[in-house]
């Protein structure tokens, strides 16, 4: 072969890029953009919250701090019963409370005698957070950590000597399980609690945990973990423990001006801001029982794979994140009833979601950017989310529209923005063709990372999206019709 070729295909290559895009430069982000973290949080999308301590053998919710060691004994612990079912009902990963509002540790504390290594279980020698890091490696999930920042069980909580212990213990758990991905920092302090024997209600102030100091130890030691709070940094609480991001959802939060008991504050974090300076995305936690802990009296009322369905077209579906809680019971497993709904609710989102009909569809827009192929209509259904449809600069509303070879009975769209450059999208509608006339059948505020809506199965031949009102000009990575 001519050893000149290569440099002359690439030289075309080069030629043609330049030609097609015809010097079209892309568009300036808006706003907050996410890190490079925050992406891959995003397309980590749902995984698992397990809430597993001395809590699930005395039956409570918060421990008081003065539970015996020796009443953590589960007979039957296996973390890959754990992994395994999170991997079959497509969840992504596992963060694991490793230490309770009760401070009882999961794993053998170098500063603490509250932990697995007085308890029965395994003579002392367990590791739960051991064997569920391990086990998430095993199944390819990500790993993550709950380490209670309210500790009812140490002598000097809310004394200055604590937030070294915290910091100690936070860095035995990320330096000795291999890569933690998310860092889940719980915001309860309710004031009374055992503290070494003391008995008494202890009151912190807002400063009390320097969280700037912790967070820079974090950033040291984990990179590459999300840290997430009820305000960020890099994730934050949607405001409610009942599953549902608010319908309007942005990305963006403006942190500097949040403070505990602002006016409306989980009305807030549930919408987010649309102006807001910081890329602070939410998490939507919720559990698959009432309780966080495994309690056997509610073993009748696990979510149906229904109402877990609905909870995640109301995370997932409007840009949100997903952490789902599964309690182990006393054995140290899953229990069977959970893991049936888990099955179940995984089969409904897989034979919801099978086939995207705008596939090969024949896709047009009434503008694109440049009119240059780079940021015309086919981007958004091309299956590449680093390709998107763009208008021009001040450009903020446009038409997408999607016709079918042959007509299609719709169920659900799915719409996603091209995040890397800022949220924008503040308004949108969804046509369809129904007998050659147009008819609005769903519509909505914000899209971000993702918006699913239903489209109560209507047969129509083509089907296009709206967008009536943008910050910016709009950037439509991905649209899929199932
Ligand atoms: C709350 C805690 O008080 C609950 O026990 C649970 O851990 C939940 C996820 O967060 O703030």
């Amino acid at each position: 072969m001519n050893k000149n070729l290569p440099m002359f295909f690439s030289l075309f290559a080069a030629l043609s890029l330049l030609f097609s895009c015809k010097g079209v430069l892309p568009p300036q982000a808006c706003g907050a953009v996410p890190t490079e973290n925050q992406l891959a949080w995003h397309e980590r999308e749902q995984y698992a919250f397990i809430h597993f301590t001395t809590n699930t053998f005395t039956d409570k919710e918060w421990g008081y701090g003065d539970e015996p060691e020796s009443v953590f004994n589960p007979t039957d612990f296996n973390a890959e019963q754990w992994a395994q079912t999170c991997r079959d009902a497509g969840l992504k990963g596992i963060v694991l409370t490793c230490k309770h509002h009760d401070g009882f540790c999961l794993w053998n504390s170098a500063y603490t005698e509250h932990s697995v290594k007085n308890s029965p279980w395994l003579n002392g020698k367990g590791d739960v957070v051991k064997a569920v890091s391990d086990a998430c490696r095993k199944y390819g999930l990500f790993f993550g950590i709950y380490l209670s920042p309210w500790d009812r069980n140490h002598a000097e909580y809310a004394n200055p000597e604590y937030i070294s212990y915290y910091r100690n213990q936070l860095t035995e758990l990320l330096t000795h399980y291999g890569e933690v991905s998310e860092i889940w920092l719980d915001g309860a302090n309710g004031g009374d609690g055992y503290y070494g024997g003391a008995n008494e209600k202890r009151k912190i102030t807002v400063d009390y945990y320097d969280w700037r100091g912790t967070i820079e130890l974090i950033r040291r030691l984990a990179p590459k973990a999300v840290v997430f709070s009820d305000a960020g940094p890099d994730v934050r609480w949607c405001g409610n423990e009942s599953g549902f991001a608010g319908e309007t959802n942005w990305c963006n939060l403006s942190l500097d001006t949040l403070y505990p008991g602002k006016p409306d504050i989980m009305q807030l974090l549930n919408n987010g801001e649309e102006n807001g300076t910081s890329w602070t995305p939410a998490e939507v936690d919720v559990s698959i029982r009432p309780g966080w802990f495994y309690h056997a009296s509610e073993d009748d009322r696990v979510k149906s794979p229904e109402k877990l369905f609905q909870i995640y077209m109301q995370s997932v579906g409007r840009g949100a994140n997903l952490l789902l809680n599964l309690p182990p019971d006393r054995r140290g497993l899953l229990n069977e009833r959970d893991v049936d709904s888990l099955k179940m609710w995984k089969k409904r989102l897989d034979e919801t979601f099978a086939t995207n009909l705008a596939a090969n569809c024949d896709v047009k827009a009434d503008s694109y950017r440049g009119k240059v192929r780079k940021f015309a209509a086919k981007n958004a259904t091309d299956g590449d989310k680093e390709t998107y449809w763009a208008t021009d600069d001040k450009v903020t509303v446009g038409t997408l529209e999607m016709a079918f070879e042959k007509p299609i009975v719709a169920k659900y769209i799915l719409i996603q923005e091209y995040i890397r450059l800022g949220q924008r999208v503040k308004a949108f509608e969804i046509e369809a063709k129904k007998g050659g006339v147009w008819e609005k059948i769903a519509g909505g505020t914000t899209i971000g990372y993702k918006r699913i809506l239903p489209l109560d199965n209507v047969e129509t031949s083509a089907i296009r999206l709206k967008i009536t009102d943008s910050k910016a000009c709009p950037l439509i990575s991905n649209v899929e019709v199932f």
